[in-house]
């Protein structure tokens, strides 16, 4: 189906874009009134992410009420571990715990490579459903966790400052990290295979914990499980590879077989276009910055534009919009980006 607005694909293959595109991670859900509505009436998180015509209708609520240029799809990434048969409870005000977590060889025995159409086919569904909803108005991202990020759940069971029980595991047992860090990965590539197939445009991994890692760690554990899934897939659609806090492995990201390499606001961006030369960027505004006034995040946003450039460019924010940002300020930045970028 063609694209009516198809700004962020042509921006991800660095081809000409007459304007920014823009949209933010953790856009659907969190912060509109719209979505409580409709995770209230599901009952619970799980329920909603798990009921394809819920999730669909989540999915494309910041698309109409914002005016985003593209849709990511209402899930989660420790959907994995669960199709893989980890279970996961979402706790309110709490987030999500495992009731088991995976720390010994035997664990890792007990766990399957997750069949997407078998143990994911809801967000399978989910996407077909946003596809033809959106009938081509704006791009559907798919995406997933980073097998370090998903590796630190597994084995931690809830969130955490630190990590230091899944860190604990990099330096005691580096034989088993690998095999479940090996798991993790066929079961994404599996999935975010399948979510192509189901209508994603285009995938963002993301490595949420990526910053708690030394440089040599991040060599070890985690590149070379992104590099594999970026090489299943880039062939298929363009891929964002997502690293926060990873502002020394930026020159390792690039060379990549990804697209877009996402940025967080710590990062400088003149720097990072020289660390990254040839590849689209995204971000990078600290969520922060949309606590402030219409004046003050429209000065931010320009001062952002003119940095990135308009081209090779995805204007989003450093990391997940914070759920009491207030809607009408995530639309002044929304609306900012498009005024002060076209060209
Ligand atoms: O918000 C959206 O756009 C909806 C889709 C989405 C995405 C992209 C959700 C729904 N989760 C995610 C990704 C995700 N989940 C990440 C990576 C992005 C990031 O770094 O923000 C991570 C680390 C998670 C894990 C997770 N799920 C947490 C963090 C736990 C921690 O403290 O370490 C939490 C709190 C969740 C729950 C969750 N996921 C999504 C929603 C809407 C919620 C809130 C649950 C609820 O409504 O009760």
């Amino acid at each position: 189906m063609n694209l009516q607005n198809d700004l962020l694909l042509r921006a991800a293959r660095g081809e000409r874009v007459e304007r920014v595109p823009v949209w933010t991670m953790r856009q659907a859900g969190r912060i509109l009134a719209e979505y409580r509505a409709v995770r209230e009436q599901a009952g619970s998180f799980i329920k909603l992410a798990t009921t394809p015509e819920l999730a669909a209708e989540v999915t494309i609520q910041p698309v109409d009420i914002l005016g985003v240029d593209a849709a990511i799809i209402f899930s989660d990434i420790l959907v994995v571990p669960e199709g893989m048969g980890l279970p996961y409870e979402m706790v309110e005000q709490r987030g999500p715990v495992f009731p088991r977590t995976v720390r010994t060889l035997k664990d890792l025995e007990s766990l399957r490579i997750a069949d997407p159409e078998a143990d994911l086919g809801y967000v399978l569904d989910a996407l077909k459903i946003v596809k033809k909803e959106l009938n081509g108005r704006v791009p559907l991202i798919g995406f997933a966790g980073a097998p370090f990020t998903i590796f630190c759940y597994m084995t931690e069971g809830k969130g955490s400052k630190t990590f230091s029980i899944a860190k604990k595991l990099l330096y005691t047992d580096p034989e088993f990290a690998h095999i479940l860090l090996q798991k993790i990965t066929d079961s994404t590539i599996a999935y975010l295979k399948a979510q192509v197939i189901s209508g994603a445009d285009l995938v963002q991994i993301f490595d949420s914990w990526a910053g708690i890692l030394s440089p040599e760690q991040y060599r070890v554990f985690s590149l070379p499980y992104i590099k594999q899934i970026c090489e299943a897939l880039s062939e298929h659609v363009p891929v964002t590879v997502f690293a926060k806090g990873a502002f020394f492995a930026r020159k390792e990201i690039g060379e990549l077989s990804c697209a877009v390499v996402g940025l967080d606001w710590n990062m400088d961006v003149q720097e990072s276009r020289a660390l990254i030369p040839g590849k689209t960027l995204q971000g990078n505004l600290d969520p922060c910055a949309l606590y402030g006034t219409f004046e003050q995040i429209r000065n931010e946003v320009k001062k952002m534009v003119d940095q990135f450039g308009t081209q090779r460019y995805i204007a989003n924010l450093g990391h997940g919009v914070y759920p009491d940002t207030p809607p009408d300020n995530v639309r002044c930045f929304i609306d900012a980006v498009k005024e002060f970028s076209q060209v």
